[in-house]
Formats: structure tokens, sequence, C-alpha cells
């Protein structure tokens, strides 16, 4: 599995059609608020230039793209910790995702009802983010009643924990989100376990109209303005554009996205700057039959890429044949780039490149 990421925002914002554009999973998409009930689930390959071209070389019986995995979930209204809109024990959902994309509606339709009456991104965010902040304060409060049990039938290490958990407490209660909160390394795994929503990175989507995808973005300057403040980022796509190129063939999806002057569907984006946000990179193995992209976190070393294959790999580590994929796409061929010398040998200390095309040799 890749990374997953969970879309959260408003009611009605455009969360379902935007989901179903980039999946294609076919969730309910209509235009009253709280279609959404269940999570819907998708996954999605990566697109990757440089895997089509390595397989254009290699030819492989197989090729296994990375994938992305999305959640679509019910929309949060304000008071939905209190019960309002339909609560937010849905938040449970996407308690273990690895990142949020929020959606805020930066389109203007008065065919699409808001909940609040008007378009408003910065009150929206806030909204939702209080509604974030508020399901952490419940979770936290739960541990705290937890481990106070605990710390009653005399465990002392379940001091320390309580002091943690009350420290996280006043944190929210001043609305700070969790992931501002600095930690050492043992407050970290008893962080990590708490999978507070507010610690999770976020992107922000600006759901916009074609009208404004081609001129004014006031609208989208606003939600730049909030995410600047919290150092997240901030995309722009047109859910309802999107619902349409993901109908197109391949070839004609290039020329529609061409005639807007765009280079990329509002996947393409999504992904790119989802691998950003969350420091992911891509290697590559060729293994028997199959050609297949993996996704590790920048900076990971040989072994644990191995890991990411099989748990195996990683305790019977030998070594890590490499040759990256510039060198294989300029020698042509994986004899003429060992002829060149381009393939090495890497122990247990290699940081993997994004871009390698690794050989895992180990030994169980
Ligand atoms: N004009 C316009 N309408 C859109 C756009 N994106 C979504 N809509 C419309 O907005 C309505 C709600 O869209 P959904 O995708 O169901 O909204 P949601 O955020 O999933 O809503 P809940 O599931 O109720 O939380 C539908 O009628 C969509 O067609 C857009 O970019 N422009
Ligand atoms: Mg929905």
């Amino acid at each position: 599995m890749g990374f997953t990421c969970g879309i959260i925002g408003l009611p009605n914002v455009g969360k379902s059609t935007i989901f179903n554009a980039l999946t294609a999973a076919g969730a309910e998409v209509a235009n009253y608020p709280f279609c959404t009930i269940d999570p819907n689930v998708g996954v999605v390959h990566v697109p990757d230039k440089r895997l089509d071209k390595i397989a254009d070389i290699i030819n492989p019986p197989k090729t296994t793209r990375a994938t992305m995995e999305f959640l679509d979930i019910a929309g949060l209204v304000k008071g939905a910790s209190q019960g309002e809109g339909l609560g937010n024990q849905f938040l449970g959902h996407i308690r273990n995702v690895d990142a949020i994309v929020h959606i805020v509606r930066c389109f203007d339709d008065p065919n699409v009802v808001h909940v609040d009456g008007s378009v408003d991104p910065v009150r929206d965010i806030e909204v939702v983010n209080t509604e974030l902040i508020l399901a952490d304060v419940e979770t936290v409060e739960k541990r705290i009643a937890k481990v106070e049990r605990l710390a009653r039938a005399g465990d002392k290490a379940c001091r320390e924990e309580l002091d943690f958990c009350h420290q996280i407490q006043d944190f929210l209660g001043r609305g700070i989100a969790a992931g501002n909160i600095e930690l050492d390394i043992e407050q970290e795994k008893l962080f990590r376990e708490l999978h507070l929503l507010t610690a999770k990175k976020t992107l922000y989507v600006a759901n916009v109209s074609e009208e404004v995808l081609k001129g004014e973005k006031d609208y989208v300057r606003k939600v730049e303005g909030v995410a600047g403040e919290e150092g997240a980022k901030v995309i722009m796509i047109c859910g309802d554009m999107e619902a349409e190129i993901a109908e197109l063939a391949e070839d004609e999806r290039k020329e529609f996205l061409a005639d807007l002057g765009l280079e990329e569907s509002g996947l393409q984006k999504l992904i790119k700057a989802g691998y950003d946000l969350l420091g992911l990179i891509t290697f590559y193995t060729t293994v028997g039959p199959e050609l297949r992209a993996w996704t590790i976190i920048r900076d990971a070393t040989a072994p644990i890429a191995a890991g990411k294959i099989h748990t195996d790999m990683e305790r019977g580590f030998i070594r890590a044949e490499i040759i990256h994929y510039d060198d294989f796409t300029r020698a042509g061929s994986l004899t003429v780039a060992k002829e060149k010398g381009f393939l090495h040998s890497e122990g247990k200390e290699y940081i993997v490149a994004d871009g390698d095309i690794v050989h895992f040799r180990f030994n169980v």
C-alpha cells in the first residue's frame, strides 16, 4: 500500500465529486448536504512516467504501479462534536490515514446549497478545523479517563502519560492543532498512539469553478492565506471539470487539458502534492516477471526499503544492487547499463534515492 488520504470538509462542498473523479469508484454524488454517510474507499494508481519508460525498455510481462488510497467521509458542520448534522463519529474512519485532504468550496453556484448560506472559505475552514480540534479533545479526554484508572491502580508510568495528556488537552483547549506540540522521544510514541486528527499533515484543495480556474482567484487567495499561517499547501481543482475529464479516454483527456492550458489532471496534481507533503519517493524493482514501483519515505535506508517489500528481506538484508533510472534510460538497457559501470552495490547504510532501480540480495 502506498499512502492513504482522508477527504474532509463541510457538507456539499464537492468532496464526493472530487473523490469520484479521482477514483472513478462511483460514490453517490448529490446536490443535498449529507449525501455521504458511510465512508467510500477508493484506490488509485499513481501516474508515473518513469515507470512507463522503464516498462517500454524492458517490456516486462507485468507492471505494477504504486497506489494511493482515498477515503471520502461525510461532511462536518459546526457543532458536529455535539451531535449536529451527522455528528462526528465518522471521523473515526480517518484516524489512521497518513494525510488529510481538506476540500474548501471556492465556487459560486446558486444551485448548490451551502450549509451556512454563503461562500466564505475562511469561515468554512475554521468551522471544520474547530470540529477536528474538538474531536481530538474527546480522544484525549477518553485517554485521560483510562490512564487515571490505571494510575489509581498504582501504575507509575501512568503519571507521566497523564501529565502529557493534560498538556495536549491544554494546547487543544487553546485552539492549537496538536501538530504544533513539541515532543521528546518518549512522548512521541504516546502521541502517535493517540492518532490525533490535528496532528496529521493537511493539504487544502480549493474546489473552484472553471471561471475561477481561468480568472479571478479571490477565494483561492483566502484559502492560501489560512494555509500559509499553518504552513500547509493549497492546490486548485475544479470538481465539476474533473468529473468530465474522468469520463474521457486517455488521448482525449490530454487534448481536453491542453485546451484549457493545463498540463495535468487534478489527480496528478493531488498525488504530486501528496508525495511532497509526506516526503515520499519512488523506487523500482524488477523481480522475475514483474516491474514494480514502491513508495517510501525520503531518507529511508536500503533495508527499510527492502522491508517495504517483505519483512524477511529487511531481516535478511545483505546488499542492494542499484542502477538509477537516469543511468538506466541513458544506457537504454540493463546490459549496457552494467557494462558502463552504472550498477553500484550498496550496504545497510545506503539511503535509497528517488528513481533507484533496486535489486535486493537477502538471506533468511
Ligand atoms: N458548480 C459546481 N458544483 C459542484 C462542483 N463540485 C461539486 N459540485 C456540486 O455540489 C453538489 C455536492 O457535491 P458532493 O460532491 O456530493 O458534495 P460532498 O462534499 O461530498 O457533500 P456531503 O457528502 O454531503 O458532505 C453536487 O450537486 C455537485 O454536482 C464544482 O466544482 N462546481
Ligand atoms: Mg459526499
